[in-house]
């Protein structure tokens, strides 16, 4: 009986807000229109035409159990307000970036019941909805715009003067000029204006209480004065991440005062350079990492890390190494901060040519050929890569249950060098290296404070080959063909897990269980907590 209650109370309330009871969480970012169609079909899709494919939330329901089995907890889908609709030179809104009306839902996408549907499936699977939001602006197909079809904003003195962005380096022309072109002008919205804030602010409050939203990917952060951003993020009520497309550390750490988490874009560039062929520089990613921990708010621990998203080219457009490959995918789930996977990293694996039409998307370069259909995958998960995630996804949750602290606790950088990089997380050391896999040079990581007890029995959990700590708890291994490795103690394993479980350490498996208990508790409490609040509210 409590649990049906308890299970239909999570089908209709949100479950969390905080950054805190987000930053345990993996998030799968999905482009909504390109997901996964309501009826299962596997419509035409070629990104070069930028058109809707038929992706839609009814879509993103039936294909949550292949999201969970990946090992994420929420879900980050496309903006859902109303759009521009039909064609313009630079396709159709299928991203969900164009709004038109901010009031209304983009009916190409479903209905506000299956927007409510999404949001109770994922709860009911004890999972995040994360909904992308837009505030900067509202999108035309003719210069200038006609205002009169914008929602609420339907008149010209609701935006700024027309102008478009042409000098990065000028902060008041990014913030107040517009994106786009004269062909799809986005009509920069005058946020300094009081009208414009509190319609704004009063939107995302209904928007947030009506779909049950647990988070928001907030869109174009850097082109919005950041004194605007406190008011609409605590009207919002629920955690934020924003997104500030720049390189420097510098650029972002203002930001990390205004909303509760950046997309790791400084990190991104490094990361990327880092990985994409044996050349690339280890030292300048460890840098740009110290830089942001020094900087930003929380360090690096509020972070969303990532390797792909629907903005940038797909990592294996640059690179077909599969060591560098899986040396890049490891770096957001072993890192401070949220990790991030978008739905068109996975799909990569030996098999992948034998669907018809693929080869374009696999070796796709930037918008939109890093959009491709992810019906085309078959949602297979017997692919290298899908267990690979997997399997990052559970060794960060093993490394969560074990140590209290993993989550406060900045990551140590050791054995950086051009080519090698240790990520210390107690009781996660992870070992990266861009030597790539017909590497025959020997690649050394040397670890000496790894921190480890003496001689205590790690595992890697990519191949479950053992390594022992030394006598001071120090680490020294050998990389073979440019592979990663992902260490934790046995330990730290479950006997009843999926990762090298037989090497779970006997006599151990009953503190681990308690750990695991420890960190359930919480979410027990607080489920219990907003019943009896729900029950409150009903009841007066
Ligand atoms: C459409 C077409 C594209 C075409 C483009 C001009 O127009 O589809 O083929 O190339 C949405 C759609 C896009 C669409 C745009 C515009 O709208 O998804 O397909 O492109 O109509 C966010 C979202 C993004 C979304 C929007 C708009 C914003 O994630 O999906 O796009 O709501 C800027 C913004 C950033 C924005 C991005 C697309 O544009 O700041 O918020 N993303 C420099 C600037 C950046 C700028 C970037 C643009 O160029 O500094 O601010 O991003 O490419 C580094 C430098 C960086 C530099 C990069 C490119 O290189 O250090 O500074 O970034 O080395
Ligand atoms: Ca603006």
């Amino acid at each position: 009986m409590l649990r049906l209650l308890t299970a239909s109370l999570l089908a209709t309330s949100a479950l969390a807000a905080t950054a805190a009871e987000w930053q345990n969480r993996t998030i799968y970012q999905l482009v909504t229109d390109r997901f996964a169609t309501p009826d299962g079909s596997g419509p035409p899709c070629d990104t070069g035409d930028r058109k809707y494919c038929g992706g839609t939330w009814k879509g993103i329901i039936s294909k949550l159990d292949y999201i969970h089995d990946l090992g994420f907890d929420a879900v980050w889908i496309s903006p859902v307000v109303a759009n521009l609709e039909g064609n313009t030179t630079d396709g159709q809104a299928y991203h969900g970036y164009w709004t038109q009306d901010i009031n209304s839902l983009n009916s190409k996408f479903g209905t506000a019941d299956d927007l409510k549907a999404l949001s109770a499936a994922l709860h009911n699977r004890s999972m995040y909805l994360m909904v992308d939001v837009v505030v900067n602006h509202m999108v035309s197909n003719s210069d200038p715009p006609d205002y009169s079809n914008f929602t609420p904003f339907s008149k010209e003195s609701n935006f700024h003067p027309e102008c478009f962005i042409t000098d990065y380096t000028n902060q008041t022309d990014v913030e107040q000029c517009w994106l786009g072109d004269k062909d799809v002008p986005l009509a920069d919205l005058n946020t300094e204006a009081d009208d414009v804030v509190s319609s704004l602010n009063s939107w995302i409050k209904g928007l947030v209480s009506d779909y049950a939203i647990d988070g928001l990917r907030i869109d174009t952060v850097k082109h919005v004065r950041k004194d605007f951003w406190p008011g609409f993020v605590s009207s919002a009520g629920v955690f934020t991440i924003g997104e500030v497309l720049h390189e420097e550390p510098s650029y972002l750490a203002p930001y990390t005062k205004v909303m509760d988490s950046l997309l790791d874009y400084p990190a991104w560039f490094t990361l990327t350079a880092a990985f994409k062929n044996n050349t690339g520089n280890l030292t300048a990613l460890a840098t740009t990492v110290w830089q942001s921990q020094a900087s930003y708010l929380s360090g690096e621990l509020m972070v969303g890390s990532f390797l792909e998203n629907h903005d940038q080219p797909r990592f294996q457009s640059l690179t077909q190494d599969s060591s560098l490959i899986k040396n890049a995918m490891a770096w957001p789930f072993v890192q401070d901060g949220i990790p991030i996977l978008s739905h068109s990293s996975e799909r990569i694996g030996a098999d992948h040519h034998s669907y018809p039409g693929q080869e374009q998307g696999y070796t796709g370069g930037g918008d939109p050929s890093n959009r491709e259909a992810l019906w085309y995958s078959g949602y297979i998960e017997d692919k290298p890569l899908v267990t690979h995630v997997k399997i990052l996804n559970e060794a960060r949750r093993l490394a969560i249950a074990a140590n209290t602290s993993f989550l406060t606790t900045a990551a140590l950088l050791y054995a950086v060098s051009e080519s090698t990089l240790a990520v210390s997380k107690p009781p996660l050391l992870a070992l990266l290296t861009n030597v790539g896999n017909i590497s025959t040079a020997a690649t050394t990581w040397n670890v000496p404070d790894a921190g480890y007890p003496a001689n205590e029995v790690l595992v890697d959990v990519l191949t479950c080959n053992k390594v022992t700590a030394d006598n001071s708890g120090g680490v020294l291994v050998h990389a073979t063909s440019g592979e990663p490795q992902v260490l934790l103690p046995t330990s730290a394993l479950s006997a009843s897990g999926s990762i090298c479980s037989n090497l779970a350490a006997q006599g151990q498996s009953s503190s681990a269980l308690r750990n695991v208990v420890a960190s359930a508790l919480p979410v027990g409490i607080a489920v219990a907590l907003v019943f009896f609040v729900s029950q409150l509210t009903f009841d007066f």
